[in-house]
């Protein structure tokens, strides 16, 4: 509201987020329920997640890990000091000190939705890097940010790791790859991971993990619905589902009702027959040609390409 600075997240009078409820109900009442990935990130999806970034299954993480580590030298090339390194959502632990590590930037700026998750990465960061300055913004950086004036006349590096980007469909890829555009400016550099397309086994494995944790994760959601909107669906008759869409060239989590089943959120009814879905996150994986016409379309030319030494996964430098 005005007055209270950037307003992120706004509460009805219930305190529900009233963001959540209207993805929800508009979700459910399509064809094919759909609510945004996006919802999956609640404290319990949060660390969720974490727990799947060291699955056996889930090679991501491990792999982009390792081209960071493997590819200081390589960064410091083509990169060069004295950036100022934007990073489109908090830093992680781990990730982020290898980059900074490698490159001797002048300024260190996160972008996070979450308050919490982005002074606690900032924190982390500034003791990381005794002497780096470091400038958490509170934002959502699917629209054009206005970074703090401290680093305006820096060149800027976006860092945008993870493979996030594949949690997009390729029109809303590309938008945010325009506002980055526009938030970083003119001279500016792009570093991004984007996941490979490799066998279908080992992406659906991946997403669907033998110890159940992904399950979970994916199950979490409906468990968030009933908590947080008054919702009754039934949690057993759900099952977790991942497949590999060769059509979107993507991985698609879905809940898959195990009976017919009927239960209600927010005071609406919902029915589903058995083997429906509700579809609740993408996972886009390119090729080499894919990652690049995905940069040009956004507005970035590709001029380096790194993979891992079982070419699972790969980061991009691309330039403004
Ligand atoms: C948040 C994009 C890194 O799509 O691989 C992991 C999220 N979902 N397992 C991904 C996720 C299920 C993840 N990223």
């Amino acid at each position: 509201a005005a007055g209270e600075g950037i307003a992120l997240v706004e509460l009805d009078d219930d305190g529900v987020d009233k963001a959540f409820r209207a993805d929800v109900l508009a979700g459910l009442a399509q064809p094919q329920k759909a609510v945004p990935a996006r919802w999956l990130y609640d404290d319990a999806g949060s660390e969720l997640f974490e727990a799947i970034t060291r699955l056996p299954e889930y090679y991501p993480t491990r792999a982009e890990t390792e081209i960071l580590t493997a590819q200081g030298e390589a960064f410091r090339e083509l990169i060069g000091p004295g950036r100022a390194v934007v990073e489109f959502g908090s830093g992680s632990s781990v990730k982020t000190p290898l980059l900074l590590g490698a490159i001797e930037p002048a300024a260190y700026v996160p972008l996070d939705i979450s308050g919490d998750f982005l002074r606690a990465a900032a924190a982390d960061l500034a003791a990381k890097f005794p002497g780096l300055p470091v400038y958490p913004v509170e934002a959502d950086f699917m629209r054009c940010v206005e970074l703090p004036e401290a680093v305006e006349d820096l060149p800027k590096l976006g860092f945008f790791p993870g493979s996030t980007i594949g949690n997009m469909v390729a029109r809303t890829a590309v938008d945010l790859l325009r506002s980055m555009r526009e938030t970083l400016g003119q001279g500016s550099k792009l570093l991004i991971g984007m996941d490979l397309i490799k066998d279908r086994a080992v992406l659906e494995a991946a997403y669907d993990d033998a110890q159940g944790v992904t399950a979970e994760f994916n199950l979490n959601l409906a468990r968030r619905i009933n908590r947080e909107l008054g919702g009754t669906i039934p949690i057993h008759q759900l099952r977790h589902v991942a497949r590999w869409s060769d059509t979107f060239a993507r991985v698609e989590m879905h809940l898959e009702a195990r009976e017919d089943i009927v239960f209600a959120v927010s005071g609406r009814r919902y029915s589903m027959a058995k083997g429906e879905t509700i579809h609740s996150e993408n996972s886009h994986k390119f090729d080499r040609r894919s990652q690049d016409t995905l940069l040009l379309a956004g507005g970035w030319t590709p001029v380096s390409r790194w993979l891992d030494t079982q070419e699972r996964f790969s980061l991009i430098l691309a330039d403004w």
